[in-house]
This record gives structure tokens, C-alpha cells and sequence, in this order.
């Protein structure tokens, strides 16, 4: 573990404000876990059945093995593949949920959402096959969101529908001849669930294999709740706010929006809309929403919301002492809120059934009287504030321009203004003519087995220097957020020559009043689906399989099973996976072997580890310039 605990200067200040309080934070837990259990940490510790835990203990005799004699490479694929049927049992929940809000909405069930982009709807409805000529909005909808629902249940020999949708036909081949094709969400978790149970698969391929299936259910899921998030509450355009905790005003009523699942949050934003007075009777200028996490970035990209902070500071907007209410729904969402709530008058307010804290206030989020419960919340806030200590205030003057709200439709839109016929081709020429290397995308979490936010900057600064045009979404595109990389500056600042050549005769064409942003954020971690979609795009355009396109990701603080999950559907459709923590895999040389090495003969993707981030990024440059490099030759 680093001893410098993060590179946010608000962040910094907020530390030691928790030291002067006397409250550890999620920092000195993390110190108070060092040193980490070797068998944990490189995954050969089994848990599955009671006989255990089994270690693999090499020099003792018999203890090469676990009880039931699963070697290490059993072990340590079986709970590589656990954690992604977590990560994709969490991502396509909250698709469903989403999925079902569509359905009832379509069938007059719920009076407070509507179908805001009628223009996404149609075009979701023909991309999966659904009849939209001549048919009224709300049958489209029903048909579309059944749809969804019906990836969740099947159980025949059918295909899943957005995967199929949505990827290239060379990347489908490569799926339908491994065999990892998945045709129902439900059926492939549950049965690698099964096939990981103890005294069943022992053979680390065919489990790895089961596991890469579980991750395309992760990558549906997701690539539908995006989908009908946007038909729901809209497509974010770009939009200018601001980031850091900064962003939390002393003189507003501030409520924190955190989680994941935007159904409440929307709701949130609707109704603070129309209570401003409330709050003004209370004393307070008005309210004030910010985010955290990825409800924060579903409702910046789409109301242009402000980020507080990101996963591994969220307790640290409470320790502003100017957080009035805490509105969280599922995912990412530490326990240890409430017991810092404690110091202050802060409210924290679970809304969703499974997903609550003891002692916290649990107000049960029901759709279909949406707009009274965000106002309840929002009282709540307002009263909350009422008791709010003055004394206790200490919010960091810290905070960056932010300029974000790119969907894929937003950049197109963009793009289009270049050439209007093929608007993707903008960053093809560009790549073609050498001008920029190809494109990354940032994904994923803080972990604080390194510097919190400082792989997530240096990676980017360093790629951009290297004249890769940048995407992100999630918390790595909170850190950027907040390290005012989403800004102009950010271009100006970190961009090589060919970047900012790209970004000039972008900036002109777009007629926006900001600049366009060095990282060009992308949304939650469900729109990674929407990085996907640029990948699929660029590389149809480009004429090339997936597996060749210069497209990479990484997740520099990787952190979630989430993550696990959706770092297996990229390798899986191509992309090379940089990962900013030793993975859990490294206790069989073999699993390791396969998901670092032969993954890449296969797919087209594949793992690599690296906590250095300036060598991280090096690798990923010379990933995209082989990549280049080998289609040039082949023209
Ligand atoms: Fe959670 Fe999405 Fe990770 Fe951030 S990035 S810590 S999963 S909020 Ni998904």
C-alpha cells in the first residue's frame, strides 16, 4: 500500500480534518488490512465448500491440493469467474429494473416517467427487431422493453439479443465457435454458479469459458439498461458543470445523489427543481444536488449535475459538515456512511430493498409514487438542515470546470458537423493518417492499494501526450473530472501535437460555448456499453475485426467484481484489458497464462497487469501502435 493517500487536493484536506475528528476513514482501514493474506491476494484460497478454507500449501505433503484435490488452478479460476458472475448479477439487475420502469410506463402503470427520447426508442426498437412502422410510441416501448425482460428468462437455444445486436459479425463468429454465446442472463449465472460448485468443473479453461459467458450477460445488461435509460429519461448532450468537493455549497440545502440506478436520482432532479422555495423557508439559498459514483454520472450526463467525489472519498463529502441528506440506492455504497452520519447531522437515506444500512434511515423507493418520494426526501433534507452546526463547516475551495454529457450520439453529433456521412470516419482519417494513435477507454474504480485518483491521471496525461483520444466513464471519469481533465485546459495542458490538431478542427466544428474536454466522459459504468458501441463503429468503418481495431481499455484502480466483469466482455470482444492491481490470478501460473496470453489468440483481447502507471501506459501505446502497424501491412 502507498503511503501518499491520494492525489485530490480536496480530498487531502478532508483526511486530515478525519484525523483531527478522530474518524477513520476507508484510507486507515485500508492501512489497518496491510499486510494482505498471500493466499487471498493471489487467489488460491477456497471457499466454496465448508471443509474449508483451503490454501495451497506446496511444501507440505498433500497440501499442493485442496481437500477435495482441486489444484491451484482450479481454485484460482473458479473465484476469478465468481467475481464476475457478482459484477454481471449487479449490472443486469439494474437493467432489469430499468427494463420493467419502461414496461409499466408503456402500459400507463406510472403517472412520473414518460418516454423522453422517442428518436432512441425507435432506433433500439430496429436494431433488436422490433416492428416500428406506423406503430404507436407506447407499443414500440412495450415490444422493446418485454424484449429486455426476455433476456433475463430464456432459457432456449435463442441467442441474447443486444450482444447479437450490437457486436460486429466477426466478433459473434468468435463467440459462436467458443461456445460462449450466451442465450438467457439468468440460465448462465446461475449455471456458473453450478459449474463452480464444489466437486463439479475442475478444468480451468472450461470454467474461464463459463465465466466469459457470464461476462457477455454483464455487457447486455448493461448495453440494455443504457439503451432504456436513455429512451426513459433522455440522451445526455453536452453540458457544462463543475467537479471536486467544491461543488457542495454552504449556503444550499445539499443532497448527494450515489449508487447507481438513475430511476430515483431523475426523480431527485425533477422535484428539487420544484422546491427551491421549501428550501429558501428553511433559510437556505436553495438546493443543491451533486453526485457521487454512478448515479452521480447518470444524472451529469443528463442534467448536468455536479460530481462531489468519487468512490473512495464519499465519506469525505460528509466530512464537509455541509451535507444535509445522502441519497443512495445500490452498488458502491459504503456501510460506514451511517457511522460517520453519526458526527454530523447528516441524513442517509436507502431507498432500495436490497440495499440497506442498520441504523440508517430506509425510505423504500416506489415507482409508482416516484415524485412524492423524492420530495419526501428532499424534506427530509430540508429539516435536516435546519439542524445543521455552522461550527462544523469546512468545505475545500477546490473544484474544476467540467465539461461532459458525451454520449455516443452527443460525439457523433460532433463529428457529423465534420463529415455528415460518415461521421465516425473523423476518427478514423484521424487514426489512418497517423494524427493520433487510436483510442482508450477508462473504466472503472478507486482501490487503495495504490495512490487513490494517481493511476487514473497519470495514465491518462501520459496517453494523451501520446496523441490517444480518450474516453471514460465511472469513477476514472470522476478522478478526471476533478483533476480538470474534462475541461479545455485539460487539451491545452496534456495534449501531444497530432491531438491537439484533432481537437482544433473538432472544437471549431462543434460550435459549443465550452472547449471540448481532453477525456470525453461517457457516463456510468452500465455506459461502458457506449464505448463498446465506438469500438464496434470505428472498426466496421475502418474495415477491420474488432481484434484489430486501436482501441484499448483499462481499469487502473480496479476495485469491484463489477469491474472484474466487465474487463472479461471487452477481452472477450477484442479489446486489450490494461488492470492497475495484481489480479487474483497470479496463484496459477496457467489460469494467468490463459488470460494474459492465449485469450489473445483467441479473442483478439487480453489481460495485462501493471501497478506502475507510466509503464501501463507505455504498453498501451505500443498495443495501439502494433495494432497500426500490422494493418498497415496488411493494406
Ligand atoms: Fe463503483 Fe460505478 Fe467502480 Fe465506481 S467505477 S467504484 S463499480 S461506482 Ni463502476
Amino acid at each position: 500500500m502507498s503511503e501518499k493517500r491520494t492525489i485530490d487536493v480536496a480530498a487531502t484536506q478532508m483526511l486530515d480534518k478525519a484525523k483531527e475528528i478522530g474518524f477513520l476513514t476507508t484510507f486507515d482501514r485500508a492501512k489497518a488490512q496491510e499486510p494482505r493474506c498471500t493466499f487471498g491476494n493471489t487467489g488460491i484460497c477456497c471457499r466454496i465448500c465448508l471443509q474449508g478454507p483451503c490454501r495451497i500449501l506446496p511444501k507440505k505433503p498433500g497440501g499442493n491440493k485442496g481437500i477435495c484435490g482441486a489444484a491451484d488452478y482450479t481454485i484460482v479460476a473458479r473465484n476469478t469467474v465468481r467475481y464476475i458472475a457478482g459484477g454481471s448479477a449487479a449490472h443486469s439487475d439494474h437493467g432489469r429494473h430499468i427494463a420493467e420502469t419502461v414496461l409499466h410506463v408503456a402500459e400507463g402503470k406510472l403517472k412520473d416517467y414518460q418516454i423522453t427520447d422517442t428518436t432512441k426508442l425507435m432506433a433500439v426498437a430496429k436494431k433488436i427487431g422490433v416492428e416500428t412502422e406506423g406503430r404507436d410510441v407506447m407499443a414500440v416501448a412495450k415490444d422493446v422493453a418485454t424484449a429486455a425482460l426476455d433476456e433475463f428468462g430464456r432459457v432456449t437455444e435463442d441467442e441474447i439479443t443486444w450482444v447479437k445486436a450490437n457486436s460486429n459479425e466477426s466478433t459473434l463468429e468468435v463467440l459462436r465457435k467458443t461456445n460462449i454465446m450466451p442465450s438467457g442472463i439468468n440460465l448462465s449465472l446461475a449455471q456458473l454458479l453450478h459449474q463452480t460448485h464444489a466437486g463439479n468443473d475442475a478444468d480451468p479453461v472450461n470454467i474461464i469459458f463459463g465465466g466469459l459467458k457470464a461476462a457477455l450477460c454483464d455487457y447486455d445488461g448493461m448495453a440494455l439498461a443504457t439503451d432504456l435509460s436513455d429512451i426513459l429519461f433522455g440522451t445526455g448532450v453536452p453540458v457544462v458543470t463543475e467537479a471536486n468537493l467544491g461543488a457542495i455549497k454552504a449556503d444550499k440545502v445539499n443532497i448527494a445523489l450515489h449508487g447507481h440506478n438513475p430511476l430515483l436520482s431523475q426523480m431527485v432532479v425533477k422535484a428539487a427543481k420544484e422546491m427551491q422555495e421549501e428550501a429558501k423557508a428553511a433559510g437556505a439559498a436553495g438546493i443543491n444536488l451533486v453526485g457521487i459514483c454512478c448515479t452521480g454520472n447518470e444524472v451529469l450526463t443528463r442534467e448536468g449535475v455536479a460530481i462531489a467525489t468519487n468512490f473512495a472519498t464519499q465519506e469525505l463529502a460528509i466530512l464537509t459538515g455541509a451535507m444535509d441528506a445522502m441519497v443512495v440506492d445500490v452498488q458502491c455504497i459504503m456501510p460506514s456512511l451511517r457511522t460517520l452520519a453519526e458526527c454530523y447531522h447528516t441524513k442517509i437515506v436507502t431507498t432500495m430493498p436490497i440495499m440497506k444500512i442498520p441504523g440508517s434511515y430506509h425510505m423504500a423507493f416506489d415507482e409508482h409514487n416516484a415524485l412524492n418520494s423524492a420530495k419526501e426526501i428532499i424534506r427530509l433534507a430540508i429539516d435536516a438542515y435546519k439542524n445543521r452546526d455552522a461550527a462544523k463547516v469546512c468545505i475545500p475551495d477546490v473544484r474544476n470546470t467540467v465539461v461532459a454529457g458525451f454520449t455516443l450520439e452527443s460525439l457523433l453529433n460532433i463529428f457529423k458537423k465534420i463529415n455528415a456521412d460518415a461521421p465516425i470516419r473523423v476518427l478514423a482519417d484521424a487514426i489512418e493518417a497517423g494524427e493520433i494513435k487510436g483510442v482508450a477507454l477508462f473504466a472503472g474504480c478507486n482501490n487503495l492499494k495504490g495512490t487513490h485518483d494517481e493511476n487514473h491521471f497519470t495514465m491518462a496525461t501520459e496517453l494523451a501526450k501520446n496523441d490517444v483520444f480518450i474516453v471514460a466513464t465511472g469513477c476514472a471519469a470522476q478522478a478526471f473530472a476533478k483533476e480538470g481533465l474534462l475541461n479545455g485546459e485539460g487539451v491545452k495542458k496534456y495534449a501531444g501535437e497530432g491531438l491537439k490538431k484533432l481537437f482544433a478542427r473538432l472544437n471549431a466544428a462543434a460550435g459549443l460555448t465550452a472547449e471540448l474536454p481532453l477525456v470525453f466522459h461517457m457516463g456510468s459504468c452500465v455506459d461502458n456499453s457506449r464505448a463498446q458501441d465506438l469500438a464496434n463503429l470505428l472498426a466496421k468503418e475502418m474495415g477491420l475485426p474488432n481484434r484489430d481495431v486501436p482501441y484499448v481499455a483499462s481499469a487502473p484502480e480496479a476495485m469491484s467484481e463489477k469491474a472484474v466483469a466487465i474487463g472479461s466482455w471487452n477481452v472477450a470482444l477484442g479489446n486489450p484489458v490494461h488492470v492497475g492491481v495484481v489480479a487474483p490470478t497470479v496463484g496459477s501460473q496457467l489460469v494467468n497464462d490463459v488470460v494474459t496470453k492465449v485469450a489473445e489468440d483467441v479473442f483478439g483481447g487480453f489481460f495485462f497487469w501493471e501497478t506502475d502507471p507510466v509503464k501501463a501506459a507505455g504498453r498501451l501505446v505500443e498495443i495501439l501502435e502494433e495494432r497500426n502497424w500490422k494493418n498497415a501491412m496488411r493494406k
